[in-house]
C-alpha cells in the first residue's frame, strides 16, 4: 500500500508555469500544504507580474531558463497550454528539478514516450495532474476493488460532461488543435475518466471503438487571450473554423475481458463539470459523481446498498489518507490538488517514487496519449483500434 509519508514541506519550493484557472488553483494548493510558491512564469512577463501580484506570489519570471537559475526551485509545476509541454518539461528534466505537468502529458505518443523515457533516466519525480484520483473517496475505491471488494470487475461505464463550449461564441486555447492537440473534449476531459477509472479498476484498456462529432463548426475568436471557463466579453472576434471533437461516445474492452462505455462532451446544457463512473463487479458495484463528491454508492444483490459518505474514521486507509478535513465539510475539486501535491512532495521527500504510486505518472500519461492515438483512428476508420505500445 501506498500513502505519503510525514515530511517538511517547507524545505521544497516549487515554480508555477502558467497564469490562467488552473495555474492559480496549483498555486494555491502549494501553499496550503506548507511549499513555498517561489514564482510564476507566463505567457508574457506582464501576465506573470499582474497574477503573481494578484496572488501575493513574490516573483514573476521572464523565461524558463531565469526560472530554473533559481536556486529555491526544486519542484515545476507545468500548466501552460498543451503545445508547450514537451519543450518546457524536457527543460525541467535536463536542469535536475522534479515536475508536475498538467494533462494531457504532450500533443501526442511520440512526445509523451520521450518524456517517459527522459524522466525514467532522471530518477526525479515526475507526475501528471490526473487530480481527479484524489477525490478521497475515489482512492477508497482503489483500494476497495483491490482488496478484491466488487469482485471481478466486468463492467465500467460513465461520463464526463461540461456545458462551457457550448455557444459558438465560447472560445478557449483548447479548440485550436495547435495549441490543444488534435483531440480536445476527450483529450482536456475524456483521459481524465479513462485514468481515473483505470486507477480504481486496475484494469488496462487494450482497444477502443469511437464516434467523434463536431456539432459547432464555425466559432468566434475573440481577438485577445480568454482564461479557461471565463464568459465571452463582447468584443471584436474572428470566425474560425472547428474540427476537433465537441463531443464523444467510445467503447472500451480491457484486459481482463471487461467491456466499459463512455460519454465525453463539453456542449451539455446545465452540466458544469460532471463526471461520473460506475464499476460493476461480479460481487458488488460502485459508482460516483464529482457533483456529490463525498458519496459513494455501494451497488449489492442480497442486502441493501450503502452509501458512503466520505469520513476518515469509515475509509481504507488508502482514502483516508486523501481526506482533509472531518466528514460532513463537504471537500471539493480544490482539495483533490492539495491530496495529490502532499502525495507528490512525499515521493519527492523520499528521494524517489513508491513502488505503486498513487498519482499518475508519466507512464499514465502516456498511456492516455496511445489511447487518444487509438480513439482518433477508430474514429476515422470506423473500426474497433488496439492500443498501441
Ligand atoms: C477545462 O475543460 C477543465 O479545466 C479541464 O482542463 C480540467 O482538467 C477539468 O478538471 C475541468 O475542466
Amino acid at each position: 500500500m501506498s500513502t505519503s509519508q510525514p515530511f517538511n514541506p517547507g524545505d521544497f519550493g516549487a515554480a508555477v508555469i502558467g497564469t490562467g484557472f488552473i495555474g492559480t488553483v496549483h498555486a494555491e494548493a502549494l501553499r496550503r500544504l506548507g511549499v513555498k510558491v517561489t514564482g510564476l512564469l507566463g505567457s508574457s512577463p506582464e501576465r506573470a507580474a499582474e497574477r503573481a501580484r494578484q496572488i501575493g506570489v513574490e516573483k514573476a519570471y521572464e523565461s524558463l531558463d531565469q526560472l530554473l537559475d533559481d536556486p529555491a526551485v526544486n519542484v515545476v509545476h507545468v500548466t501552460s497550454p498543451n503545445r508547450f509541454h514537451f519543450e518546457q518539461v524536457k527543460q525541467i528534466l535536463a536542469a535536475g528539478r522534479h515536475v508536475v505537468c498538467e494533462k494531457p502529458l504532450a500533443v501526442s505518443s511520440q512526445e509523451s514516450a520521450e518524456l517517459v523515457k527522459l524522466a525514467a533516466d532522471s530518477g526525479l519525480i515526475a507526475a501528471v495532474n490526473y487530480n481527479i484520483r484524489f477525490y478521497p473517496l475515489n482512492q477508497h475505491a482503489h483500494r476497495m476493488v483491490r482488496d478484491g471488494g466488487l469482485g471481478e470487475i466486468r463492467l465500467i461505464s460513465g461520463h464526463y460532461l461540461q456545458d462551457w463550449l457550448l455557444h459558438d461564441t465560447d472560445w478557449n486555447w483548447r479548440l485550436d488543435p495547435k495549441e490543444g492537440g488534435a483531440l480536445r473534449a476527450v483529450g482536456d476531459i475524456g483521459t481524465h475518466w479513462i485514468d481515473l477509472t483505470n486507477f480504481i479498476s486496475g484494469q488496462k484498456v487494450t482497444s477502443v471503438f469511437a464516434e467523434l462529432s463536431t456539432f459547432i463548426k464555425t466559432r468566434q475568436q475573440p481577438v485577445g487571450p480568454v482564461e479557461t471557463f471565463s464568459q465571452g466579453g463582447g468584443g471584436e472576434t474572428v470566425e474560425r473554423q472547428i474540427e476537433t471533437d465537441d463531443t464523444a461516445l467510445i467503447l472500451l474492452r480491457y484486459a481482463n475481458g471487461a467491456r466499459g462505455s463512455l460519454t465525453v462532451s463539453q456542449v451539455s446544457a446545465g452540466r458544469k463539470n460532471s463526471l461520473q463512473w460506475e464499476i460493476d463487479g461480479s460481487q458488488s458495484a460502485a459508482s460516483w459523481h464529482s457533483e456529490t463528491p463525498d458519496h459513494l454508492w455501494i451497488g449489492h444483490r442480497g442486502k441493501p446498498n450503502e452509501i458512503l459518505q466520505r469520513d476518515a474514521s469509515l475509509m481504507n486507509a488508502t482514502g483516508a489518507a486523501a481526506a482533509g478535513l472531518p466528514g460532513g465539510h463537504v471537500e471539493g475539486f480544490a482539495d483533490t490538488f492539495y491530496a495529490l501535491y502532499r502525495n507528490v512532495y512525499g515521493a519527492v521527500a523520499a528521494g524517489g517514487p513508491p513502488d505503486e504510486p498513487l498519482y499518475a505518472t508519466f507512464e499514465d500519461g502516456h498511456e492516455e496519449m496511445l489511447i487518444c492515438d487509438a480513439v482518433l483512428r477508430s474514429a476515422k476508420e470506423g473500426c474497433w483500434v488496439e492500443i498501441g505500445s
